[in-house]
């Protein structure tokens, strides 16, 4: 063990727990009580781990409240969105305890026999999952990992643990076997390179920096481990002149500002069709002076402080007072406080319209017709989500495929769902999560084939 750690809540600055830090040698021993634990686990009919998810999505929505207000408090977000996540954990178990049951194969007719191919879990599988969206993203994971048949490790950031280690207690008392789901807490240059090096975890699944990211891909190349990224994303919200204008621009903030910007999914890039640029820029003042920026535990905070007072010097470094358009509200004294604002108008090449902020920051940038917002959105390294605003149906399809990233969504903002597959093109990652094409990431595809002769 390497100490303890204290876990600060961002809107007050005190601690709100103190919890024990590990290091290399406990992430061994969950390693070792994972690989113990998956013979049996995987030998577990269909049907019973199914029962078993089930029961473990029932704990956890019972305990909905408390698990939403310590995510609330821990990670600084908005009351409303903690519980929105939360429950959404509670959907991602029982969505995967479907799966057990329905990870079916194929029939392949061959000369003198026949071939069938089978779904086999991995084995022990690790996740490293970022400070965000603490629980539901590693949810993500755990969902198809454990439908699967795999057992688990999980390393939540060190900014926000509280809510990961609820959960290892939750799923015990569940009924969960012992060893199955681990939770380890420490740094991720010890622990997590750990995970990654480890010759008895077959896999890996990451959501983070793309930075740390590219490190994970070339540690586990070392054992040819299995790796899943969604890393970060600059993506772009598109709109047209002859779109909804004043619906765009109404939700257009809360599709950069919500959970304080720190999100990978972030519409941080507005392109506004240049004819329609002032009214829009009208319109999107008025919602974002309007936003309510405050105590996270307050029912009507729209949005809470960031997650650390270096990562707030951090997004500041983005912000200049000439390219300042609209600037919003955000309360004083202790907390890591920074108001919703929006840079305009902004060339793509200018630093802010170019890296991720992760932040309450937007770039509003103007374009001439619909070839330029398709070279603009797709002129980032990134590629993971985005949104076309328009009333002409053909060009919402026209752009959809034209646009380089893995989830789009036309005339919403809305692009994570339980259903429908996530993940991001370029460097916003590789690998799906959630849905149907999760699950293939947690298993191989075995061949057997039968000679009949
Ligand atoms: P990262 O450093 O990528 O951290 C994400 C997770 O990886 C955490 O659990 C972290 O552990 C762990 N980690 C760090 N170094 C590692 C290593 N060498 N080997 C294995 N695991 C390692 O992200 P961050 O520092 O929290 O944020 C930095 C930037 O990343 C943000 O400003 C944002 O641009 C981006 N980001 C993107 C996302 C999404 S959803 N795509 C999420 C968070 C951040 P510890 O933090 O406990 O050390």
């Amino acid at each position: 063990m390497e100490g303890s750690l204290q876990v600060v809540e961002p809107a007050t600055e005190r601690v709100l727990d103190t919890v024990p830090r590990g290091g290399v040698d406990e992430v061994d021993a969950a390693v070792a009580r994972a690989r113990a634990a998956y013979p049996a686990w995987r030998a577990v009919s269909p049907g019973d781990r199914a029962t078993l998810l089930r029961k473990l999505a029932d704990a956890i929505e019972h305990d909905l409240e408390g698990f939403a207000v310590l995510e609330a408090r821990n990670a600084g977000k908005p009351i409303g969105d903690a519980r929105g996540e939360i429950g959404m954990v509670v959907d991602v178990f029982r969505y995967y305890a479907g799966a057990p049951e329905r990870l079916l194969g194929d029939t392949i007719p061959m000369a003198g026999g026949l071939a069938v191919t089978v779904r086999e879990p991995l084995g022990v599988v690790g996740l490293i999952v970022p400070w965000n969206f603490p629980l539901v993203i590693a949810a993500w994971k755990l969902g198809p990992a454990l439908a699967a048949g795999n057992t688990v490790v999980l390393k939540p950031a060190e900014l926000t643990p509280l809510t990961a280690l609820r959960l290892e207690r939750v799923a015990l008392e569940a009924g969960l076997p012992e060893g199955v789901l681990n939770v380890v807490v420490g740094p991720g240059s010890t622990c997590g390179q750990r995970l990654v090096e480890h010759p008895d975890v077959a896999k890996i699944a990451f959501t983070g920096s793309t930075e740390v990211g590219a490190g994970i891909a070339r540690g586990a190349a070392d054992t040819i481990k299995r790796v899943t990224l969604e890393l970060g994303g600059k993506s772009a919200n598109i709109v047209f002149a002859d779109a909804d204008l004043e619906q765009a621009a109404a939700v257009a903030p809360l599709a950069v500002f919500g959970n304080a910007g720190q999100d990978c999914c972030a519409r941080s890039r507005i392109l506004v069709e240049r004819s329609a640029f002032d009214r829009f820029m009208e319109s999107l003042e008025d919602a974002v002076e309007g936003l309510r920026v405050g105590d996270p535990l307050d029912e009507d905070t729209q949005m809470g402080p960031l997650i650390s007072v270096a990562h707030r010097e951090t997004v500041a470094s983005f912000v200049d007072d000439r390219h300042t358009a609209i600037r919003g509200t955000a309360p004083d004294g202790p907390g890591f406080w920074y108001p919703p604002t929006v840079l305009a108008p902004m060339s793509n090449d200018d630093r802010a319209s170019r890296e991720e902020i992760f932040g309450p920051v937007a770039c509003v940038i103007p374009f001439r017709d619909e070839a330029e917002a398709i070279a603009l959105a797709n002129d980032t390294p990134y590629g993971l989500s985005g949104s076309i605003w328009t009333r002409d149906g053909a060009r919402a399809i026209r752009v959809a495929r034209a646009v380089e990233t893995g989830v789009l969504s036309i005339n919403s903002n809305t692009s994570v769902r339980v259903t429908t597959p996530f993940g991001g093109f370029k460097q916003s990652g590789y690998g799906r999560e959630l849905g149907p094409h999760a699950l293939d990431h947690y298993t191989e595809v075995k061949t057997i084939s039968w000679a009949t002769g």
